[in-house]
């Protein structure tokens, strides 16, 4: 079977950006998809390429649309579209780079989903029973969901120079119990800003977490923590930490109140992990910091250390990072490596070296649930998707408590 039409288009995404939408066409049958897009982006990561013109201050993705309009669309007519590693070696064979900069991973991204949408739906699947038989399997998992609620960094304009502190109620006994929870335990958490910060600390930041004027991770913690116990959820809910820290790292050292070394870093982090309920670190040390996520992991063995800017979802830097026990758990994020055939392959060196599996939104976000899918079809057990509160990220928690109505069960 062949795309008889494959088209692209520009829409925007949750910060009023430009990305990029593509649909393909069997016939009556459609699969349409929109890419995501970062704003504390790996240095490793596939390109996302932009026109850098007057139009949108220079973030137009025009070049892009039309690298799928006028190149892809004709070369995907000679390819079989329910064979997705055939689609997905021809996206990566007219690119021909090893970071996707020709024709753009947001180009190829969303032609790679866009088909396996179209095939999925061909066949009369759910997406996720689809991405389950790409990825071979069968045990089909309702992610716990990592919920942002208060945001920092790059994601917010407050002093918090770490950028995402989440809540994940791993003792939810379904999907639909853990949206609750994490509704919950978000308005808590907003009377509680509301009460210490006044009015204008309730703002949010891109996935849709308060930003309130906090200095420290501590004080992050603290409002948490207290959130948690008053929502009536200790040790149902714990707490994960992303610090996004290739963001403060200045070459030489990790820049928060005060300079950090390494050294004091890693010191930092156990007090921190001793104090608090916490489940996982993501992106602990900068994003070449091999040494302080390799002694991290050795230090905290029952945590789960995961990496993002540090993998990249690129099956090079994970196998280094397996090899070298720099971490034990991966960000899977399908932008980042820029099609659904290298994504799976991504998901499956982690889950066979015993890690765990995070899928994750980017801070960019829009209405498509791609990801809800993905998490669900690979089984992985995690999801990164934000506060709920804006729609972008909304979607993903409502398109969960529909997959999770065709009896699946939640959990790691
Ligand atoms: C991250 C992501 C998503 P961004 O660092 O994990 O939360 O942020 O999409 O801006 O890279
Ligand atoms: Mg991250």
């Amino acid at each position: 079977m062949k795309i008889t039409k494959l088209y692209a288009r520009q829409v925007l995404d949750s910060r009023g950006n430009p990305t990029v939408e593509v649909e393909a066409y069997f016939n009556n049958y459609l699969g349409r998809a929109i890419v995501p897009s970062g704003a504390s982006t790996g240095k490793h990561e596939a390109i996302e390429l932009r026109d850098g013109r007057k139009e949108y201050l220079g973030k137009s993705v025009m070049r892009a649309v039309n690298n799928v309009n006028k190149i892809i669309a004709r070369e995907i007519k000679d390819v079989e579209f329910l064979n997705q590693r055939a689609i997905d070696d021809l996206l990566i064979k007219l690119d021909g780079t090893p970071n996707k900069s020709k024709l753009g991973a947001n180009a190829i991204l969303g032609v790679s989903m866009a088909v396996c949408r179209l095939a999925a739906s061909v066949k009369h699947k759910q997406l996720y029973e689809y991405i389950g038989e790409l990825s071979g399997n069968k045990n089909f998992r309702i992610p716990i969901p990592f919920a942002n609620i208060i945001n920092g960094g790059k994601h917010s304009g407050s002093s918090l120079k770490m950028q995402e502190f989440m809540i994940a109620p791993v003792k939810a006994k379904s999907f639909k119990d853990a949206a609750r929870m994490v509704s919950e335990t978000y308005h808590i958490l907003k009377g509680l800003i509301k009460e210490k910060y006044g009015t204008l600390a309730i703002n949010v930041g891109d996935e849709g977490g308060f930003a309130p004027p906090l200095k420290t991770p501590e004080e992050a913690l603290e409002l948490i923590t207290e959130a948690i116990k008053k929502a009536g959820y200790k040790g149902k809910i714990k707490i994960s930490m992303d610090p996004a820290a290739s963001e403060f790292y200045d070459g030489n050292n990790y820049v928060l109140d005060k300079s950090y070394t390494r050294e004091e870093m890693l010191n930092y982090y156990s007090y921190l992990l001793k104090k608090y309920d916490i489940y996982s670190i993501e992106d602990p040390f900068e994003q070449d910091d091999y040494e302080g996520f390799k002694r991290l992991s050795e230090l905290a063995k029952n945590k789960l250390i995961i990496g993002d800017d540090l993998l990249v979802t690129n099956p090079e830097r994970i196998n280094y990072a397996i090899q070298h026990k720099l971490c034990n758990g991966l960000l899977l994020k399908v932008n980042q490596i820029g099609t659904v055939t290298e994504a799976i392959h991504a998901a499956k060196l982690a889950i066979d070296a015993k890690w765990k599996v995070m899928v994750s939104h980017r801070s960019g976000e829009t209405e498509d649930t791609f990801i809800a899918d993905l998490a669900v079809g690979i089984g992985c057990g995690h999801i990164k998707i934000g506060a709920p509160c804006r729609s972008d990220r909304v979607s993903k928690y409502n398109q969960l408590l529909r997959i999770e109505e065709n009896k699946i069960k939640y959990g790691f």
